[in-house]
Order: C-alpha cells, then structure tokens, then sequence
C-alpha cells in the first residue's frame, strides 16, 4: 500500500468517526454521531448487523434481562412501538430489533458488512486514526469508538486433539446461520457456563444421546419464561421514563423489589421464604435477595444452599445431583438463567462427566478421551466462553502514542479511566470497557451512557476547538485502583471467572467490571462537569 512521508498509509476516505463493530453499541454510536453532524462509519465483522445476537444463535439463546428493560430507550417511539413476545427475547427477536433500528434510523449506509478492523495507528502530528480493514481500506477518522463487545472474543480452548475431531464441531459464539439438526446424534457440549446451561436442554431434546462435559458447576435460576402479558407492557410503557430511572438505580431488574436488610438478620425460615419467592419469580431477581449476599460469605453460603437444596429436589440420582451442586461462591461468576436445565439430567439420553474427577486426555477423530475412558461423538459443541472484555481489542493492532500496542499497554491487565479511554491513545473510546460496569449491569442502558458521554464529549471538542482528548496517567491509575477496591470487599473476585480473566490461560488475573451503575454515571457526569477532570484536552 502507498505510504505518506510519516509512514502512514495513504487513505481513501476521512471520517470525523470510525465505529468498530455493528452491535447495539455500534448502531447507537453510529445514530448518536451522526445525529451530531458527524461523517461516520461503522464496519462490522459479520455480514449483519446485531454483534453478540449476531453470533450467538445457538439452540436456546435468549438474553437474561428482562426484553422491556433490555431495549434502547433513546426514542420514545422506538420503546413504544416495539412490541416484544417474550419476558426474555430469543435470539432471533433480538436480531430482528437489531436489523429493526437499522432500517427505522436509516443506519445502513453507513456501515459495511463483511470488514474487520484490521489496525488502528494514531497519527500525533495530525491527531487522527489511520484505520485499515481486512478488505483493503485505508482510512482516516478524527475519533475511534471500539464498539467491540465485551464477549466477542471466542474461547476456542486448546485440548490436544482439538483438529483431529473428524465430526461437526460449532463454538456456541460463532454458530452457523443455517439450521442445525442433532436429530439422531451423539452430541458432547464441553461447558456449563450460561451459554451451555441454555443450549443442553435444547439438543438433548434432538440428539440420540448428549454428554455434557462439566469443569465446574454454575448457579442457575429458573428463566419462568413465556409471553409478557398484556397488562404488564401496557403498564411499562405507560411510566417507561420511570421503569427506566428504576433500572438505571438498581443495574439488572428495575421490579426486582431489591432489599436493603441483611440475610443474617433473619431467621433461617425467613430467609428461606425470601429465596423461594425469588426462585418463582424467576431470573437474576435471586441477586435481590438481601443486601448482603455478594459481601458477607455468610449470607451468600445460605443463598447457595438453597440453590444447592434445589438442585438436589429436580435431579433425580443423587450422585449426578452432588456434581452439579457448585461450591464457589453463588454470584461470582454471574448466574445462569435456565429453561429446564436441571431437570434435563432426568432424561435417559443424558449424560454428565464431572472433568474434576475424569479430565479431558484429548479430543479423538471419533470424539473425546477423558482419563476415564473414550466418549463416542458425532458432533461436539465447544461452550467455552469468550477471551472477555479485553479480548477484541488485544487482538487488534492498536497503536497509540509513540506506536505503543495496546495489546503492551495491558500486558498486566487492562488499564483506563472510566472504562473509556486509555492513556496513550488519544481519541479513542471503548464502549463499555474494562473498568466501567458493563457485564454487571444491562448492557443496553450501559451502552447508551457510554454513547451518550462520548457524543456529548465530541461535540464539546468540536464546539471548543479541541482535537485531542486523552486520560492522565494518574486519572488512570486511581479509577483502575478504585475499581479493585469497589469490587474487594465482594464475593465477587473469589473464583475462577471471566471477570478476573481467569478462564483465559496466561491472562493476568484482574477484576474487571465495575461494580455499580448509579456511582458510575454520578462519577461521569462529575468528571464532565469538572471540565473533563482527569483529561487532557489539546
Ligand atoms: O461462557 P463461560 P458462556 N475444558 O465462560 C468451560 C453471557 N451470556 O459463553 O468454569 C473444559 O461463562 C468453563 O469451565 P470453568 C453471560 O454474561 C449471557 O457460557 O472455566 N471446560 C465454563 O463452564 C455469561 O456469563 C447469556 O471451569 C472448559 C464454560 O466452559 C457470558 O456470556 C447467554 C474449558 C464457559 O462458560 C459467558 O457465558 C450466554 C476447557 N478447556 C452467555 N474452557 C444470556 O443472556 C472453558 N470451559 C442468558
């Protein structure tokens, strides 16, 4: 490719902002941008739009919020006039409002389908981005946002074998778009994190037999899923701004009737009466329970035994119940939200290896050798999660300030200030970060904050005359320490999940969300209200 003086590629086209990724985040960047008088544009991956929806339609995937909160709320028509069908969406009705907000906003002709972002460089001389794809394009943009999503990034988990496996083999985060028939099959699904607690009830009702190859147990809640009734939406959408505002305070549910006593205040028959409503109510509503379930071990262990004592009820052989009882922690790594899970191991064509006691040897031609024994497949579905929050942009050359990688930047861990923008690489936002709190809050009002600060801060550079935002290193420093010491005090960093990075071989064990939405937003208005405290604008 033809090169500058400075070394930089010669660019087709310049961009006031170029927006990785056609996920919900990318399509609001996109309309928020360009609402501001922005040349913008999106390149996305996939050959559509709709990001994690996009990727993840394995059998049985549906979002584990709420659809009446999981949904934008930037356009009042747009919230009244969508009509959702279920208490929690499927995959597809989320794809299809995706492709919805596409069409009603006129988002397409900004974005191009089938371009990965292959490099992003940041020009110091002129404070732009040169940014190239995998289709050949050079571009530059006066800002990046990295609407990259924070489980995008597949884990495709190294066994010995692994190519050798001579059946289908699907990850549940890059599934096929055509319809996939386990009718008559020996299925094995290696994990049991959220994705996999989904789809195992799903294929065990198709394939001939299904093994389920457990590492470590998950809390799992029941979904009660089904249509939303009538009343309930008429209801949401008459006060939606208030329904909102009660979300925004409490980060998951706004009807989740959260409680401000303690477990430890109260009886053991009382706080067994306050699980079992829960568990009818259904959902992560379980993390309403009291108020110190993620910070005293003592309430938290009364909340898992329930679980454990529920698990111990649906399953029948009390050995298969005694493997999936978990032992961490309950909410340490985020609760799975089911549809018959449990009960699926009552069915004769089920099969669960606990991989504690008989691990994975490899994976054969013919299927997969645990120290036990051969397990016969046909097909094998890999649950095994996501290199999260930090993976797609660690894979990703980018190069800030003095041509440092980010990729070098977070060698021990992901560092920014306010999950949105890293010192050293000037004009660059992350929607919904490490750092900001994303995964432990709903992603849809945690993306249009993001959106709306980045707007609202570009529009300031451009009305100021700025070209330049950058965090300080000490602003960094201080929000990544407060971050760790938000999440400290919690059950939160004592087991092996993704949110320690910890599901990743080598990735540096740091706390990565932040814990707490309400404190987030104040302490981002604050910040803008300080005129950009902790920024340096040039
Ligand atoms: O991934 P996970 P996920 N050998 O990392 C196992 C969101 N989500 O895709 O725990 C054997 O949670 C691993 O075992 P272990 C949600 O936020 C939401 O299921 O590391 N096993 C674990 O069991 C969720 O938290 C929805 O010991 C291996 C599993 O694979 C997040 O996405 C639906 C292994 C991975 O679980 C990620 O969920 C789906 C190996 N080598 C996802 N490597 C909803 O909205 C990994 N595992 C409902």
């Amino acid at each position: 490719m033809p090169q500058d003086s400075a070394g930089f590629p010669q660019t087709s086209a310049h961009y006031d902002a170029v927006v990785v990724g056609g996920g919900f985040a990318g399509l609001y960047s996109l309309h928020k941008l360009r609402g501001l008088g922005l040349k913008v544009r999106v390149y996305e991956a996939g050959d559509g739009v709709g990001g994690t929806w996009y990727w993840n339609r394995y059998p049985g995937a549906r979002v584990d919020i709420q659809s009446l909160e999981y949904s934008y709320q930037f356009d009042e028509d747009l919230q009244q006039q969508w009509e959702w069908s279920e208490r929690y969406a499927p995959q597809s009705e989320l794809l299809a409002y995706a492709n919805h907000v596409a069409d009603r906003f006129n988002l397409w002709p900004d974005i191009q389908l089938n371009t990965r972002v292959a490099s992003a460089r940041f020009d110091e001389a002129a404070d732009i981005w040169h940014v190239r794809t995998d289709q050949g394009d050079a571009v530059t943009a006066g800002v990046v946002v990295m609407a990259t999503g924070c489980l995008s990034s597949t884990n495709i988990p190294d066994i010995p074998g692994r190519d050798s496996f001579q059946g289908r083999m699907f990850h549940t985060g890059r599934w096929p778009k055509e319809q996939v028939d386990f009718t008559g099959r020996r299925v094995g699904v290696i994990g049991t994190g959220s994705s996999g607690i989904q789809t195992i009830p799903v294929i065990a009702g198709q394939a001939a037999h299904l093994t389920v190859f457990q590492r470590t147990p998950n809390y799992s809640a029941p979904a009660h899923n089904g249509p939303i009734p009538e009343d309930v939406v008429k209801n949401v959408k008459a006060r939606y701004a208030q329904y909102r505002a009660a979300n925004n305070a409490t980060a998951l549910g706004a009807d989740w009737d959260y409680r401000t006593d303690t477990a430890m205040e109260h009886s053991e028959a009382e706080r067994n009466a306050e699980y079992e409503s829960r568990w009818r109510r259904g959902g992560l509503s379980f993390y309403g329970s009291f108020a110190d379930l993620l910070t005293d071990p003592e309430a938290n262990f009364t909340a898992a035994e329930f679980i454990r004592g529920k698990i111990r009820q649906i399953v029948k052989d009390p050995a298969v119940a005694e493997m999936l009882c978990p032992t961490a922690a309950l909410g340490c790594k985020r609760i799975c939200v089911d549809t018959g899970y449990y009960a699926t191991y009552n069915r004769p064509n089920v099969s669960l290896v606990d991989l504690r006691a008989t691990p994975i040897a490899e994976i054969t031609p013919s299927g997969v050798r645990t120290s036990e024994g051969a397990h016969g497949l046909d097909d094998l579905i890999l649950a095994t999660g996501f290199d999260a929050m930090t993976g797609a942009l660690t894979r990703m050359d980018i190069r800030g300030v003095g041509g440092q990688l980010m990729k070098d930047a977070w060698a021990a861990g992901p560092k920014n200030y306010l999950g949105l923008c890293v010192a050293g690489f000037p004009n660059l936002f992350i929607i919904c970060g490490p750092g900001s709190p994303s995964v432990l809050s709903n992603m849809l009002p945690s993306i249009e904050q993001h959106v709306n600060w980045i707007g609202q801060t570009v529009d300031y550079l451009r009305r100021r005359g700025f070209r330049r935002i950058e965090a300080k290193p000490d602003a960094q420093e201080q929000w990544v320490a407060h971050v760790n010491e938000t999440a400290a005090p919690t059950i939160l960093p004592t087991c092996n999940s993704w949110y320690l990075g910890a599901n990743i071989p080598g990735k540096p064990r740091v706390f990565m969300p932040y814990l707490g939405f309400a404190p987030y937003v104040a302490k981002c208005e604050e910040v803008v209200a300080n005129g950009y405290e902790g920024f340096e604008l040039a």
